[in-house]
C-alpha cells in the first residue's frame, strides 16, 4: 500500500489531502508545489556521501566593531551550491555563502546589531534569534517580515546570565521550513564573562543538520508524507559533514555544544565508550553538573551542553538510537544506528586538566504562578468541499497572525500546561524567555526533573502533558509554536501578547 492509499483509506475517502492550513486565508500553498504525492524519495538512489573528514570548525561571523561590548556584522540570506557529492552541485540557500551559516560568537553583556539583507528570490524572510533574550519588535518573528531584496538591522543587548548555546534561523510565515532544510540555520553561543567550565576543555559546536538528495544531487521538494511528520533527510550531518572524525588525546575532558538544527528529527543519542556529564541545556549552564550520562536525547532545535571523557584509546562513536516520535503512513524512516560523529582516542594520556567545580551557577526559583494557562495540541483530518483536510492545531486553531491567542502581562510568572492529544510527538518552543519545567503527566504518571535547568523547547510526546513555569519580562507580541517546521508552518502555533 502506497503512502497515499494509506492515508486516505484511514478516512475512508479518496479526494486529495491537503493541510488544512493552505485552504484558510492567509495561508498559501507556496513551496509546495510540484509536490510528490505518491512514491517519497527511494532509498537506492541516495548518493553516498564522503565520510571520515576532520570535524570543521565552522567559521565564525566576522565582528566590524572596533569597541569593546559591541559586535556588529552583516548576514546575507542568498542561495548558493554545495559540494556535498564530489561532483555533483547542489542548490542551497546560505547565510553569507555557507550552509550551516556562520557561528555568531559574542559575550554577555555585548550590544549586537547585525544587518540582515533578504536576496532570496521573491521568498520573505527574517532571522529568528532562537532562545535569545530580545525585544519582541528585533526577534525577527512572523510579524515583521524582511521582504526579498530588501534588508534591516536587528539590535540588542544580552544580559549578564545569558550565556549558552543558541541559534539563529528565518521565521517568515509559511516558508521557515523550506528555508531552514536548503540551509538557512546557524550556531548562536554566548560566552560567558566568567565561565566555570575550565579552558581547557575547550569548545567544540556540533551542529546537527538534516539532508535529502536527489540522485542528480538536488534537495526535492517536500511530499505529503514530509508535511505530516516532518521532513527528516537521509543523511545527519555534523558541522555540515557526514560521520566527521575528531580526534582527542586518551584521558582528556572536552566540552561539547550540541545543537538540533534540523527541521524535524529527534535525535537519540550515545556515546558508548566515553563518560558524559551534561552541564547545559537550552539557556546555558545547569546549577550543577549530571554525571555518568548515558545517552543524550535532542527534539528539534534544543541545545546540550556536555563534558566528555574519553579513558580508553580506540574509536567512539556517537550513535543515533531508536526513539519513537510517533509517524504517519508508511516509510518510517530506520533512524537507529546511524554514526553522526566518530572520535578517534589517541594512545597516551592527555596532561592533567582542572576538575569540573562542583556547582556552575544558581538558577533563579520563579516562585509561584499567577496564572495558570493551558495549551492542547491536536491533529486533525476531516472533510471539506476542497477534499480532505489535515490540520495541527493549539487548542482547536490554526495559526492567524491577526489573532492574539494569550493576553499576558511582562514580569507575571505562569503555569503553562502542554497537553499534547495528537499521535505524534510535538516539540514546544517559546519565544521571548527561558522557561523551567515543573512536571510531567503521562497516563496519569507524575515525575518532575531531576535538575532544574532553562528551556526554550521542550519536547511533549503524544498523550503527555508537561507543566512549565515561566515569566517574560519584555513587552510585545511572542510566538510559541511546535518546532517541526513543517507542524509550524501549517499552523501549529500562537501568539501571546505580553502587556508592558
Ligand atoms: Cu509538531
Amino acid at each position: 500500500m502506497n503512502r497515499r492509499s494509506f492515508l486516505l483509506a484511514g478516512a475512508a475517502m479518496l479526494s486529495p489531502l491537503r493541510p488544512a492550513a493552505a485552504q484558510q486565508p492567509g495561508h498559501s500553498m507556496h513551496g509546495m508545489s510540484g509536490m510528490d504525492m505518491g512514491g517519497g524519495h527511494v532509498p537506492a538512489a541516495i548518493p553516498a556521501l564522503p565520510e571520515g573528514a576532520f570535524l570543521p570548525d565552522l567559521p565564525r561571523l566576522a565582528n566590524r566593531s572596533q569597541q569593546a561590548g559591541v559586535f556588529e556584522a552583516e548576514l546575507t540570506a542568498a542561495p548558493a551550491s554545495a559540494s556535498f557529492v564530489p561532483g555533483l552541485a547542489t542548490p542551497i540557500l546560505a547565510y553569507n555563502g555557507i550552509a550551516p551559516g556562520p557561528v555568531i560568537e559574542v559575550f554577555e553583556g555585548d550590544r549586537v546589531s547585525i544587518t540582515f539583507r533578504n536576496r532570496l528570490p521573491d521568498q520573505e524572510s527574517t532571522i529568528h534569534w532562537h532562545g535569545l533574550p530580545v525585544p519582541a519588535d528585533q526577534d525577527g518573528n512572523p510579524k515583521s517580515p524582511v521582504r526579498a531584496g530588501d534588508e534591516r538591522t536587528y539590535s540588542f543587548e544580552l544580559p549578564i546570565g545569558s550565556a549558552g548555546t543558541y541559534w539563529y534561523h528565518p521565521h517568515p510565515h509559511g516558508k521557515t521550513a523550506s528555508q531552514v532544510y536548503r540551509g538557512l540555520a546557524g550556531a548562536f553561543v554566548v560566552k560567558a564573562t566568567d565561565d566555570p567550565i575550565p579552558a581547557t576543555y575547550g569548545d567544540t559546536l556540533l551542529v546537527f543538520t538534516d539532508l535529502r538528495l536527489a540522485p542528480v544531487g538536488t534537495m526535492p521538494e517536500s511530499t505529503m508524507a514530509d508535511l505530516m511528520n516532518g521532513r527528516v533527510g537521509d543523511h545527519v550531518l555534523v558541522n555540515g559533514q557526514k560521520n566527521p572524525v575528531l580526534t582527542v588525546a586518551q584521558g582528556e575532558l572536552r566540552r561539547l555544544r550540541l545543537l538540533n538544527a534540523t527541521n524535524a528529527r529527534f535525535l537519540r543519542l550515545s556515546l558508548a565508550g566515553a563518560n558524559i556529564t551534561l552541564i547545559g541545556s537550552d539557556g546555558g549552564l545547569l546549577e550543577t553538573p549530571v554525571a555518568d550520562v548515558d545517552e543524550l536525547f535532542l527534539a528539534p532545535a534544543e541545545r546540550l551542553e556536555i563534558v566528555a571523557r574519553f579513558d580508553r584509546p580506540g574509536t567512539v562513536s556517537l550513535r543515533t538510537l531508536a526513539y519513537d516520535r510517533g509517524w504517519m503512513g508508511p516509510n518510517r524512516p530506520d533512524e537507529a544506528g546511524m554514526d553522526l560523529l566518530t572520535v578517534r582516542v589517541t594512545e597516551g594520556l592527555a596532561s592533567s586538566q582542572p576538575s569540573l567545580p562542583g556547582r556552575l551557577r544558581p538558577i533563579r526559583d520563579l516562585g509561584q504562578p499567577a496564572v495558570t494557562r493551558r495549551f492542547v495540541f491536536t491533529e486533525t483530518m476531516s472533510m471539506s468541499a476542497g477534499g480532505m483536510e489535515m490540520g495541527f492545531l493549539i487548542n482547536g486553531a490554526a495559526f492567524d497572525m491577526n489573532r492574539v491567542d494569550v493576553a499576558s502581562k511582562a514580569g507575571q510568572v505562569e503555569l503553562w500546561e502542554i497537553a499534547n492529544q495528537a499521535d505524534m510527538d510535538h516539540p514546544f518552543h517559546l519565544h521571548g524567555t527561558q522557561f523551567q519545567i515543573v512536571e510531567r503527566e503521562s497516563e496519569g504518571r507524575v515525575t518532575k526533573p531531576a535538575f532544574r535547568a532553562l528551556k526554550d523547547t521542550v519536547n511533549v510526546r503524544r498523550g503527555e502533558t508537561v507543566r512549565i513555569l515561566l515569566r517574560q519580562d519584555l513587552p510585545g507580541p511572542r510566538m510559541y509554536h511546535c518546532h517541526i517546521l513543517e507542524h509550524e508552518d501549517l499552523g501549529m502555533m500562537g501568539l501571546v501578547n505580553v502587556e508592558a
